[in-house]
């Protein structure tokens, strides 16, 4: 009795010394991880942190404003997603580049799940092995049919060809310039993803411009649906037009994988597609599983429409931002203009070759890219690990938005952000080009930078180079100056606007010979 006695007191003493360590150890812990987070918005249960997010600002300048109150980093919680957001270039460059795989991971929402068959793309896919092998095709393949090649230049001189040839042909009336950019930025990377284009005109092409906008208007805004996942059982009429329009986007991708399939040959290889099909078949010779690697149709679908989207809607949308500054700023359009009379002239067209000698055009296009950029909270990131940004941990799981408004716009950084002003991207005597601030990531950094950054850069100079060569650009008579604010969503587009297109000076008999001769 006497032992049984002993060892129930033994045991009961190694049980509370025990429970005391651990909770010693927990409470230490919790000091430690409360210690190191980041300053906190006021969170309540189910709804998080909702109540103080509450604003007539877009995300983006509302993110921004916030710092004054919680410093360049801070949290908040999202439905049950706790959500850090970063402000400063330090922590965004710790995030992008330093941990850049530790924080590669994407959320899984409920609208870019429609967009990309839960994920089966580029851009909105979680980090993974299929991840890095699609990237790594995807980027061979864009420096096989752009970037690396001449053709692709001859491809958008020729878009720009035709698109002046349009705007020469409604001289004096005010015109809305989206269409005809679009066009030939969409026929660049048709070019490119299809090895085809489209006629002004075309149904399929209106199709396209239509569902791209339905897209763009109601996918990844952190809309409520994102937030609360089991909002999507409940009628929602932006949820209705996403799957209308991917719906019309899927039919349109299919109908071009079963051509390319069709006439698909091992030896020629002509597009992104074609590259795509034949990692296909190599893996499928190799009797690796496609399915195990990603290599199924879906996820083929899915990233051909992944850059044939972002080919199409970043740069349109960077070039209509650039046409709205040149609106508001005549004197930058007339300096552009000077500098193509003096470097170009009007005997022959611009060309990839000149654009080390137009460096105030070239810090024009920085200094949109800077004041209002395409993505202004990048797509959300993970942490796919325990770590840490600055002083403060990070716990796996965590999503991290970086807000590159608050980086591009930072006064610290940038003297008067919200002026435009191409001149701070050149040094004082204004030949050459410079980079005033580190605090510039237009294209994002590191794992999941842009992919088509180089394209989007040779597009946006040679469009604007023939456009401005040839055109000045000015607001009907009697119309407002458009919008400089913008619409929020996965990119940051320019409300509506129409223009004058009107021929320079000595460009009415020009444009033709101009336009035969090839440069
Ligand atoms: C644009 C509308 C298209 O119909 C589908 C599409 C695919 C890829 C998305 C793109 C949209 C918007 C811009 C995105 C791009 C992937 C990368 C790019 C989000 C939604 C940016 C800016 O990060």
């Amino acid at each position: 009795m006497a032992w049984l006695i002993c060892f129930c007191v033994f045991a009961a003493v190694i049980l509370v010394s025990l429970y005391l360590r651990k909770m010693t150890l927990m409470c230490v812990r919790g000091l430690l991880i409360d210690d190191r987070s980041p300053p906190r918005l006021p969170s309540l249960p189910i709804i998080g942190s909702l109540l103080s997010l509450r604003s007539d600002s877009p995300p983006h300048i509302f993110f921004q404003q916030l710092q004054k109150k919680y410093g360049a980093i801070y949290c908040l919680t999202m439905g049950s997603h706790k959500v850090l957001i970063i402000n400063s270039h330090h922590h965004a460059k710790e995030v992008l580049l330093k941990k850049g795989k530790i924080f590669a991971g994407r959320p899984r929402t409920v609208t870019t799940d429609i967009l990309t068959r839960d994920g089966k793309d580029i851009a909105f896919a979680d980090y993974s092995v299929t991840w890095r092998f699609h990237r790594k095709i995807v980027h061979g393949a864009l420096y096989m049919f752009g970037e690396g090649t001449a053709s692709i230049e001859k491809i958008i001189c020729e878009e720009a060809r035709s698109m002046c040839e349009v705007l020469a042909n409604l001289q004096s009336s005010p015109i809305d310039l989206a269409p005809e950019l679009t066009r030939a930025v969409t026929n660049v990377v048709c070019a490119l993803c299809f090895n085809s284009s489209y006629k002004r005109g075309d149904p399929e092409f209106e199709a396209m411009l239509k569902y791209s906008q339905g897209i763009v208007d109601t996918v990844a805004k952190d809309s409520l649906v994102d937030i609360f996942p089991w909002l999507q059982w409940f009628p929602n009429e932006d949820l209705k037009i996403l799957k209308r329009c991917v719906a019309i986007r899927d039919k349109l991708l299919q109908k071009k994988y079963e051509e390319h399939k069709a006439d698909y040959s091992d030896n020629v290889q002509r597009d992104l597609l074609d590259a795509l099909l034949s990692a296909k078949h190599s893996s499928e010779n190799n009797n690796t599983s496609t399915q195990d690697i990603g290599l199924t149709d879906d996820h083929l679908l899915m990233t051909v429409g992944d850059i044939f989207g972002a080919g199409v809607e970043t740069t349109t949308t960077v070039l209509k931002w650039s046409i709205v500054y040149l609106i508001h700023h005549p004197k930058v359009q007339k300096k552009i203009q000077e500098e193509l009379d003096t470097k170009i002239g009007r005997d022959r067209h611009p060309q990839l070759s000149d654009r080390g000698n137009l460096p105030y055009l070239e810090a024009t296009i920085r200094e949109v890219l800077r004041i209002r950029p395409v993505s202004p909270l990048l797509i959300p990131h993970v942490a796919l690990s325990d770590s840490s940004i600055g002083e403060y941990a990070v716990q796996k799981g965590t999503r991290v938005i970086v807000n590159l408004w608050s980086l591009h716009h930072d006064e610290k950084e940038w003297k008067n952000p919200e002026l435009f002003d191409p001149e701070r991207f050149l040094d004082e005597k204004g030949n050459t080009l410079c980079y005033p601030s580190v605090s510039y990531l237009p294209f994002g950094a590191g794992v999941r930078v842009c992919l088509g950054e180089a394209l989007a850069k040779m597009e946006l100079f040679l469009f604007l180079s023939w456009i401005l060569q040839r055109f000045t650009l000015e607001v009907p008579d009697g119309q407002p100056l458009p919008g400089l604010h913008g619409k929020f969503g996965v990119v940051l587009q320019p409300q509506r606007f129409k223009v004058n297109a009107r021929l320079r000076i000595g460009w009415e008999k020009n444009l033709q010979c101009s336009e035969v001769e090839s440069g």
